[in-house]
């Protein structure tokens, strides 16, 4: 059965944001595949309405309280938004320490705005395909979808999967973005944003540092942003423009198509594993057999091609 899953999707394609927990739910459960597939089906193309925005920091960083801070600005422009946030179920990657963990704060009777925390995904790495499938459904009926996700390197690269824009959040004083943008191992961001701006000279020395790890890389483009998310906030407008101004210059459609042959390739190594990677000749041939694909088409139709073809090899 798949009324509700339809109904739902429905719902969402009308923009009805009270729809929004009905289909976390049902994204996350695992015994309703067919609703899931009936409610993408349902969203299906409609992607482009919402904007999805990925922000990835080390633990602690101040994610949450400058979501806080950004997810106020964005409801006093009318726009509405829902923030994912994925939690660290391992304890390597960790989080804020306990008790020095943020929420998310937002007014609870305002039905434009929905927080949800998740679990991250498995052994396989990376983003849960529940939170792909949520980003894709929710960015039919919200006009901005984040993913905030812990971690800094990998999971700037699997936020970039699924996101339009990419900002990644550092603290001042902790070298790890520096050192990871100048040995390549993580791809330059959208917008840098260092976080904690009121500790002063700390702050504005980051911000220097990676502008010039940036400017000896030839990234003239990325923005790098001071921030405080506590009162007085500072450089949150500043920081809702730099994303907005990164969006303006997208190709849309042709970073959905991408976001969907990620999301089809994510989708078939969890159902086939490594080995099945493998039939398909590896990671590199699989995307490229995906990106030979019209752009138009669908996650789900994408992934049995994946699977006709690593039957037939
Ligand atoms: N002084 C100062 N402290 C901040 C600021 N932003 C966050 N903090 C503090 O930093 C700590 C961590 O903040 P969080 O917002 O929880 O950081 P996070 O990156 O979301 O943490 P995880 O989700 O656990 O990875 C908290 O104690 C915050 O109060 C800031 O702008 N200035
Ligand atoms: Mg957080």
């Amino acid at each position: 059965m798949a009324g509700e899953g339809s109904e739902v999707g429905a719902r969402l394609r009308e923009r009805d944001l009270s729809a929004a927990p009905a289909a976390l739910n049902l994204i996350e459960s695992t015994t309703r595949r067919d609703d899931v597939a009936a409610l993408l089906r349902e969203v299906a193309g409609l992607e482009q309405r919402g904007r999805v925005v990925g922000v990835t920091g080390p633990p602690g960083a101040g994610k949450s309280s400058l979501l806080s801070a950004v997810v106020g600005a964005w409801r006093r422009d009318g726009r509405s938004v829902a923030v994912l946030a994925v939690d660290p179920s391992s304890k390597r990657s960790g989080g804020a320490l306990l008790g020095d963990r943020a929420r998310i704060e937002f007014d609870p009777a305002d039905t434009a705005v929905l927080i949800r925390s998740t679990a991250a995904g498995g052994r396989l790495g990376g983003l849960a395909p529940a939170t792909r499938a949520a980003a894709q459904a929710l960015s039919a009926a919200f006009d901005i979808v984040v993913i905030e996700t812990v971690g800094v390197g990998q999971s700037e690269t699997e936020v970039a999967e699924v996101a339009d824009t990419v900002a990644v959040v550092v603290q001042p004083g902790s070298g790890d973005a520096l050192q990871f943008i100048k040995a390549g191992i993580m791809e330059v961001p959208d917008v840098l944003v260092v976080t904690k701006a009121d500790l002063g000279d700390v702050a504005l020395r980051a911000r220097r540092d990676l502008n010039a790890a940036l400017r000896s890389l030839g990234e003239r483009e990325t923005a790098v942003l001071a921030v405080s998310s506590v009162p007085p906030a500072r450089g949150i407008d500043e920081l809702v423009a730099a994303l907005d101004e990164h969006r303006t210059g997208l190709d849309l459609p042709a970073v959905r198509a991408d976001v969907r042959r990620a999301g089809a390739l994510a989708d078939f190594v969890v159902e086939h594993g490594e080995r099945g990677l493998r039939a398909l000749g590896g990671r590199r041939a699989a995307l490229k057999l995906l990106a030979d694909e019209p752009p138009e088409r669908d996650v789900a139709s994408l992934l049995e091609l994946l699977e006709e073809r690593a039957v037939a090899r």
